[in-house]
């Protein structure tokens, strides 16, 4: 495969202060060497491999604001507009201290090829910034919010591109960036998901990328002649995507023995209270650690070590390269069904390889995850057409855009020879739309 190679070794040069990225493009690039072998000389003439991997614009800029002691302070911040081939550009806005142009352009280039596998018009894209919002007051998140949305604003719009939220950006921080918005702009458009309900949001929304990380889960399992009912799940991180993933897993008759968060983890035996955990994470904004003064049962332990408790399904739902090697060997002893990224790319490609060679069946993080975005790209929907569906009209779609995301990278990988191997699947089916649709656009 000289073509992927020369452009592997082109990037690792270009952007070897960029590790995240590569190691996205990386994992991408060598899973879709069977398709693009297919077609390498129209691929390679036509710079298909260069083009995908580099965004289409990259916007990074100043955002002052002022604290309650009124002390001013100067975050960074980023919108990674990737590619817009199949539709307006569309992810996330994560706000995490560690946020970097490497974890940008890793997360938007992720985002091209699982807003393909939606099935739905998006095209991909990722912002953020450094700031953290923890510890902040309300006024001081809504300071940063609007000083944020005052450069943003000149990018996005309903049919350029459409932000939504991420780690560190939920419903409070929405509301502002939309407020800002409406107020420079003057329109009242949908250049936002993941909305509340009062201002154009979606039913459904809030829960849709944990209840589709469990719809994927739950047709992986059934394919393979098994069910969730009675499994033992260990779940990591205690934000949006950890929690609906624990309240439909527990639904779907499955046990949560455990959640986390970056301080540290607990274990319940006997079923994660989800009422609790919704109370100190959505309500209170506080540490995991507070679970056990409530259920003295339980146990909290300071760090890492979710990975360590036995279990039948693991669900990473926290944050890049949170299960590395050792966790993987430890799942793959423990006798682990399966892993199912509820994260973007949670698990490393070393983690990765010893859990499919341990016989553990692996659902990557853009065809796991999509159900959030897909409920986004509904979102839109519902807000084009003027109108608001009902909670199970949206869940029932989700549902349905969840089973076919399985059904196509399923197939994909036995079309290619691969059987079971979802990394492969996922890569090229979400790559081959793409591709299509960049093609029929000619150079650009
Ligand atoms: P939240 O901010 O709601 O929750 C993130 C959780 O992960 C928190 O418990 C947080 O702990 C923990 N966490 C975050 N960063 C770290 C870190 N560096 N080390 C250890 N723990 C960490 O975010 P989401 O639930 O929305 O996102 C979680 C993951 O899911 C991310 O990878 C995101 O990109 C992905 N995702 C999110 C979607 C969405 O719709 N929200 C859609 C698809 C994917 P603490 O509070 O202590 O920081
Ligand atoms: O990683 C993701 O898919 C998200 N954070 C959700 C993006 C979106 O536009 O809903």
């Amino acid at each position: 495969m000289k073509y992927i190679e020369r452009v592997l070794a082109e990037l690792n040069k270009k952007y070897a202060d960029q590790p995240e990225f590569l190691q996205a493009a990386r994992e991408v690039l060598d899973s879709i060497a069977p398709a693009v072998e297919k077609n390498e000389a129209v691929y390679e003439r036509n710079a298909i491999l260069e083009r995908i991997v580099e965004p289409d614009r990259q916007i990074q800029f100043k955002i002052p604001w002022v604290d309650d002691n009124g002390n001013a302070h100067v975050n960074i911040g980023y919108r990674v507009q990737f590619n817009n081939s199949i539709g307006p550009y569309k992810g996330g806005i994560r706000l995490h201290p560690s946020v970097n142009p490497s974890i940008m352009k890793f997360l938007g280039f992720e985002q091209v090829f699982k807003n393909s596998l939606t099935g739905l018009p998006i095209g991909g894209a990722k912002g953020g910034s450094d700031f953290d919002p923890k510890g902040k007051s309300d006024r001081e998140v809504m300071a940063f919010c609007q000083s944020f949305m005052t450069e943003l604003y000149k990018y996005i719009g309903a049919d350029v591109d459409v932000p939504a939220g991420d780690i560190g950006t939920g419903a409070r921080e929405i509301g502002y960036f939309y407020g800002q918005f409406k107020r420079i702009r003057g329109v009242y458009e949908g250049v936002f998901t993941g909305k509340g309900l009062s201002y154009g949001g979606s039913l459904a929304r809030k829960e849709a990328t944990g209840y589709g990380l469990l719809y994927m889960t739950d047709e992986l399992m059934k394919d393979h002649g098994d069910t969730l009912e009675g499994k033992t799940v260990v779940i990591s991180g205690a934000g949006n995507v950890a929690i609906y993933a624990a309240e439909k897993a527990t639904q779907l008759g499955a046990k949560v023995v455990t959640l986390s968060d970056s301080t540290g983890w607990v274990y319940d035996k006997n079923g994660i209270d989800l009422a609790l955990v919704k109370d100190i994470k959505e309500v209170r904004r506080a540490r995991i650690s507070e679970y056990v003064k409530v259920h003295t049962d339980a146990v909290y332990t300071e760090g890492k070590g979710v990975w360590s408790v036995p279990c039948d399904i693991a669900l990473p739902c926290a944050t890049q390269n949170e299960l590395l090697e050792d966790d993987a060997k430890m799942l793959v002893a423990n006798g682990c069904k399966a892993v199912c990224e509820g994260a973007n790319m949670p698990t490393s490609l070393e983690a990765t390889k010893i859990l499919m060679e341990g016989g553990v069946m692996f659902v990557p993080g853009k065809a796991a995850n999509a159900g959030g975005v897909a409920t986004s790209a509904l979102e839109m929907s519902q807000n084009s057409e003027r109108l608001s569906w009902s909670f199970e009209e949206v869940d029932e779609k989700l549902h349905g855009i969840m089973k076919n995301i399985y059904k196509n990278i399923s197939t994909t990988a036995k079309k290619y020879g691969v059987e079971g191997n979802y990394v492969v699947g996922a890569n090229i089916a979400g790559f081959e739309k793409v591709v299509d649709a960049m093609l029929a656009h000619g150079i650009c």
